[in-house]
């Protein structure tokens, strides 16, 4: 696939990740140029791990290295869902030890009213531990305007700490969207009854529950960018090169594909270019092969007849972020890594970050097969950096 670029490189593609911070559009890709630049990373850990207590332990130890953990939380065995203590909880706050965002690789795709739900609400609760999110757009730009409505809700409400009271009253099961509450309610549930199954009258009859108790729930100001707290004392360590990262959600583009014979073709990418101008807002960026900063729809289908386009100045505004996964360096004595068997294509750092110019080198099997994943982490790490480094040589 051609692109404009090769003949004139977009803006972006020649200024450091420092320099990119005040043409963000996005308060979140700001903070992570930001954070790349205080960490000297480009790297971003695909923790496909098979245990919850597995990825724990290689997100605190790799933690260092990266600027991104990625999560695919639909298949770790032990995966706990409580908001406050769970999986989710517990890995926001490595992230805020070691100074890192997290994206949850849950590639959604449906009609806008069932992803708000699948993002927000169910057992995972995405949007409370993900600080990013990508979606396929197959199902229409519909469905990017509807998270970045889902999360907007969400960030709203976010400031305000959620305080649980427990009082007299009547519970009505449905109304307790906390499962907290729901917990105090049941415990509250088990004295009353206790109590009042010793209590006789004095004529001896049994007394009758009129009211048990009710649930109130009222919102306090939060004063950091938290949704929790404090899990353990251990939790409470920041990083120490930069504020903690803002509430603001973001979503990544499924623009391309790593995997051999995959059916997103350059119609496709354009109309992912479009939705990512049109919901500035919410879209930090794509997950792509290529860099697609200021690309045309000729440079992606030339053919295709869209009806409308974008302008040739909104073009030249881009700055989104480029994450690319299928990345892996090639073993000793070789020149270009091996694909997996299933369909996985590798490139290496440079290939990836330097000629094709996206911004994140995503590494999974590279780094999590390795005897040593922190030095193997390290030595990704080293090389996605120079790689963005030989880029703005080459290009200056
Ligand atoms: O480095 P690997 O091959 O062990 O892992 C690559 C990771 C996996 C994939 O689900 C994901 O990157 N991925 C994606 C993402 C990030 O959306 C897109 C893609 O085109 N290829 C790909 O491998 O967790």
């Amino acid at each position: 696939m051609s692109t404009s670029q090769e003949t004139q490189p977009h803006w972006s593609l020649k200024q450091s990740f420092a320099e990119r911070v005040e043409s963000s559009t996005h308060p979140l890709t700001s903070y992570l140029f930001r954070l790349m630049e205080v960490k000297q990373s480009n790297l971003c850990l695909s923790a496909d791990v098979e245990h919850a207590r597995d990825l724990l332990a290689l997100a605190d130890k790799v933690g260092p290295s990266i600027v991104v953990l990625k999560t695919h939380y639909d298949l770790i065995t032990g995966w706990d869902y409580h908001p406050h203590t769970g999986t989710g909880a517990k890995l926001a706050a490595l992230a805020r030890k070691h100074g890192f965002l997290i994206f949850e690789d849950r590639k959604f795709v449906d009609i806008g009213s069932t992803v708000q739900k699948q993002y927000t609400a169910g057992t995972a609760r995405i949007v409370e531990w993900a600080h990013i999110t990508n979606a396929d757009i197959h199902a229409g730009e519909a469905m990017v305007s509807a998270m970045a409505q889902a999360a907007q809700k969400w960030r709203e409400r976010v400031p305000y700490e959620v305080k649980t009271s427990v009082s007299v009253g009547t519970p009505v099961a449905d109304q307790f969207a906390d499962e907290e509450a729901e917990d105090q309610v049941e415990e509250l549930r088990k004295v009353v009854t206790r109590e009042t199954s010793t209590t006789k009258d004095t004529d001896g009859r049994k007394s009758s529950i009129v009211s048990i108790t009710t649930v109130t729930q009222t919102y306090e100001p939060a004063d950091s960018p938290r949704l929790v707290k404090t899990i353990s004392e251990d939790d409470e360590i920041v990083f120490p090169g930069i504020e903690e990262a803002p509430l603001d959600r973001g979503l990544l583009i499924l623009a391309q594909m790593s995997s051999k014979g995959c059916l997103m073709d350059g119609k496709y990418t354009w109309e992912c270019v479009k939705a990512a101008r049109k919901n500035k807002g919410f879209v930090m960026g794509y997950v792509a092969q290529q860099n697609l900063n200021g690309i045309t729809k000729e440079a992606l289908a030339p053919s295709y007849e869209d009806g409308e386009s974008t302008t040739e100045q909104e073009a030249q505004a881009d700055n989104f972020i480029h994450m690319t996964p299928g990345c892996k360096l090639p073993p000793p004595g070789e020149e270009a890594p091996q694909g997996d068997g299933l369909g996985q294509q590798y490139n290496t750092p440079d290939n990836l970050v330097n000629i094709k110019g996206t911004d994140i080198a995503i590494v999974g099997r590279g780094i999590i097969t390795a005897a040593d994943p922190p030095a193997e982490a390290e030595r990704y790490r080293r090389k996605a950096w120079k790689a963005y480094q030989d880029r703005r040589e080459r290009l200056a």
